[in-house]
């Protein structure tokens, strides 16, 4: 697909359309239809390909260590002294054309040489899901959040994650954003069909978003993909629905134990004494083990991210405080620690994570 030009043609959709598809209502919808037009494109190719989604928020403590990054998989860091380019994974070497033609690029910001800073953990995921009623609360915070995060840290202002799509990762990462989406659709009987805020339009004026605003590029209505089961899309996740059966979870168990106060402002669902019938983002013991530790601190985006990105430095800047009050706040490193657990090893996301490709797939969007 690199060859073929596939990448070239998807980084132009993408890029062109860059104001409207960001920090706007329809980000959550648009990005839903662009990875469902690459996966399409994937199984034209070997039609028993799906794309898979990368947990990121499950390595959010040490993202640079991510099975992601080995070199088996999609590498590392970018090489400074060879203008950030790849040189290890299957991506080393690797030359794409648009805008021009030149290396794939990262540049890792974190602490040391080749680190990445802590971004957002699953604790934080699933509150977020439990304490936003409204599509464009959800959105903006989401988006700001552990999105944002992921593609600034990745790629800094050296390598080109910020915008990119050159990046077969770029879509691993857009369908977990996509997967946590789904997850709060289906966490309320109002969140499936729910879509609101004001969106900037081609035509430079910005008009309330319904289900028949019709998205940039694709013109496709809204309202035609909020349910993932449905065509044109047709897919699912492994842990939303699936046969897999809901994992006993020990994370859940233990904030379940949180005190009534902070229940009721991070973790209404659990406070309501509501059983989830969803595996949560930290069905993993990982997220278990630093539950004994404070967390770190998300990495809190710089104003001149916001700036470069052509986004609403205020808005973006406001998530950031929401984000880190939440973690100071939710004291769950406090809470005692249970005995008897064993720790196990993580297992490596990308062959794990699957999206499920329902039936057949429905009349191609080309
Ligand atoms: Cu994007």
């Amino acid at each position: 697909m690199y060859d073929d030009g596939t990448f070239d043609q998807l980084a132009e959709i993408h890029s062109s359309n860059f104001r409207f598809i960001h920090d706007y209502p329809q980000f959550l919808v648009w990005h839903r239809l662009f990875i469902h037009d690459f996966e399409t494109r994937m199984m034209s190719i070997d039609s028993d390909l799906t794309l898979p989604y990368w947990d990121a928020a499950n390595d959010f403590d040490a993202p640079h260590e991510a099975e992601v990054f080995s070199s088996h998989a999609f590498g590392g860091n970018g090489s400074p002294d060879d203008n950030y380019c790849l040189t290890d994974g299957f991506m080393a070497g690797l030359k794409v054309n648009y805008p021009w033609t030149r290396c794939v690029k990262r540049d890792f910001q974190g602490p040391h040489p080749d680190t990445i800073h802590s971004w957002h953990s699953p604790v934080f995921i699933t509150s977020l899901i439990q304490t936003s009623s409204n599509y464009d609360e959800f959105r903006q915070t989401l988006e700001h959040s552990l999105h944002n995060a992921i593609h600034f840290s990745i790629g800094g202002f050296n390598g080109d994650f910020s915008r990119s799509h050159h990046h077969s990762l770029f879509f691993l990462h857009h369908a977990n954003i996509d997967r946590i989406y789904a997850k709060w659709q289906f966490s309320h009987p109002h969140h499936l069909d729910a879509i609101d805020g004001r969106q900037l339009t081609t035509s430079g004026y910005e008009t309330y978003i319904t289900h028949d605003y019709r998205l940039v590029h694709y013109n496709v209505r809204a309202g035609d993909l909020l349910r993932t089961l449905e065509e044109p899309l047709c897919y699912s996740y492994d842990d939303i629905i699936s046969d897999k059966p809901k994992l006993s979870n020990a994370v859940e168990h233990r904030l379940r134990l949180l005190p009534k106060k902070l229940l009721k402002k991070y973790f209404p669902k659990f406070f309501a004494g509501e059983e989830s019938d969803m595996n949560h983002d930290f069905s993993d013991m990982r997220s278990l083990s630093t539950l004994s530790q404070p967390l770190p601190a998300p990495l809190a985006l710089p104003k001149e991210f916001f700036e470069r990105m052509g986004f609403n430095v205020s808005r973006g800047l406001d998530v950031q405080k929401r984000v880190l009050k939440l973690r100071e706040n939710s004291k769950i490193h406090n809470l005692p620690q249970l005995r008897g657990l064993i720790k196990i090893k993580v297992l490596a996301s990308i062959n794990e994570n699957q999206r499920i490709t329902r039936e057949a797939k429905g009349p191609s969007l080309h």
